[in-house]
């Protein structure tokens, strides 16, 4: 009987991971996030990093044994739906070769199909297996076979309004699919290649062909508006750019259109990412090294809005820790996933550096230093707060919403982070933009969080 509570218990603490901003997942690596919309839901479906196990001796390598499928309704909190395709269970993946890279998953003729590359007992480089569900969170089951004729990495799926899927796989290249969406057509162009002294069938056409493509990999495509958009990520300088093409046919040939994203700032290597369309607005899923800042092999998925121009151009994108959706104020508010901050004063750090998971604090060590974090949501209004903080000498911080003071919460000296309460002194409801004010003393912030 305990053992069954216990497994209920694990279980639910498994499903239930309430998580928000940038990163959006918190407790796991999550890169290559491919988003899907599916029954007014919107689902990830990221590659999952980890870190090295002893039987795996490219320890600065990517290393991903899974894959985890997580899903909201808001995009502030993901429910994580366990593991759905594990790399011992594929029966043409090789054992123990931790390279379930970039998938994407499709909805088509009532089934869900789960495309990913890996590596194939028979060896030679990377395949592309699918595996199929009846339902958005699996149970996937996976085919016995790779599909025929890929050879390469990242597949991604367009749903043409022509009626067919095509595939997109490693460097832009793409293939119509079969109906059965498990095969390539059979009306595809093919090329012999030579590959070192390795002769090879390539099907499909190279759609970055010409294009800026230094490196380029994990292709997403998609339709709108009479327009096939093939984006990607590509090294320009020094780490990889989004990046994006278009044209009138899914299978090209694209134009080169320019930027979506520029280099990671922080001289993470990789990006990849997909968009997606939810309840009307456009979102870019992109990834980051948020917790892993020394080694760019365990990223993080991070989302931010996406713009069309009229002409159809896509606005450049920009990273922000703030990310996208509303917060709930009766769930803790990490402030240090700001939207804007002063110019001194205010600096962040992780709480601890040996679980970089537990998050950040923000260190305010200046009279009127702040941070702003926009769209909190009091619906009907709070009574108090519980900020949890530390402060070595003492400190007063005050709260507003929209611009209006609502409350002065003192934090007292000490060694430890506690939590300091205070009331709400005015009527605040619906959705404010919160700014956190240092009126005296010095204070590390963890999160704040309101009470009804
Ligand atoms: O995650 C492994 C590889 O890194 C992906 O397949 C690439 O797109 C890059 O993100």
């Amino acid at each position: 009987m305990k053992r069954i509570a216990f497994l209920l218990l694990f279980a639910i603490s498994m499903m239930n991971v309430a998580m928000a901003q940038n990163p959006i997942v918190r407790n796991q690596f999550t890169a290559d996030p491919t988003a899907r919309v599916f029954n007014g839901k919107v689902y990830l479906y990221p590659s999952h990093d980890i870190l090295p196990p002893e039987d795996y001796d490219r320890k600065d390598w990517f290393c991903m044994a899974d894959y985890h499928v997580f899903s909201s309704e808001n995009l502030t909190d993901w429910t994580d739906h366990g593991m759905i395709v594990t790399q011992n269970k594929v029966p043409w993946v090789r054992p123990n070769s931790y390279s379930m890279w970039a998938p994407d998953c499709v909805y088509r003729n009532g089934k869900y199909y789960f495309y990913f590359p890996s590596a194939p007992k028979a060896g030679g480089g990377f395949a592309v297996g699918v595996a199929i569900a009846d339902n958005p969170e699996g149970p996937f089951v996976p085919e016995p076979e790779p599909i025929k004729g890929i050879n390469g990495i990242d597949p991604c799926v367009l749903q043409a309004s022509d009626g067919n899927a095509y595939i997109f796989w490693g460097n832009g290249r793409c293939a119509k699919l079969k109906e059965n969406m498990k095969e390539l057509a059979d009306d595809n162009p093919r090329e012999m290649v030579r590959w070192g002294n390795r002769e090879m069938e390539m099907v499909g056409v190279n759609c970055l062909q010409g294009l800026p493509n230094r490196q380029a990999e994990g292709p997403f495509a998609f339709e709108y508006n009479g327009n096939y958009y093939l984006t990607y990520p590509y090294v320009r300088e020094k780490t990889e750019v989004l990046a994006y093409a278009m044209s009138k046919n899914p299978m090209g040939p694209y134009e080169y259109k320019g930027l979506i994203m520029e280099e990671q700032p922080n001289g993470c290597w990789t990006n990849h990412h997909s968009i997606i369309n939810y309840k009307g607005q456009w979102y870019l899923f992109y990834h980051h090294n948020y917790y892993s800042p020394n080694d760019d092999k365990r990223r993080s998925a991070c989302i931010e809005k996406l713009s069309f121009n009229a002409d159809g151009t896509i606005q450049l994108v920009k990273q922000t820790l703030r990310g996208v959706g509303v917060s709930d104020a009766f769930k803790e508010i990490q402030i240090d996933r700001y939207s804007s901050i002063s110019n001194r004063g205010v600096e962040f750090a992780y709480l601890d550096t040996l679980n970089r998971f537990d998050g950040w604090k923000t260190v305010m060590t200046e009279r009127n230093a702040f941070v702003q974090y926009n769209q909190v949501d009091f619906s009907n209004g709070a009574k108090g707060l519980v900020c949890r903080a530390q402060s070595q000498g003492g400190a007063k911080v005050s709260i507003y919403a929209d611009g209006e003071k609502i409350a002065s919460v003192k934090v007292k000296a000490g060694k430890a982070f506690g939590d300091f309460s205070c009331k709400v002194k005015k009527a605040v409801k619906g959705v404010k933009d919160l700014k956190v004010v240092l009126d005296k003393g010095d204070a590390e912030i963890d999160y704040i969080i309101f009470k009804k």
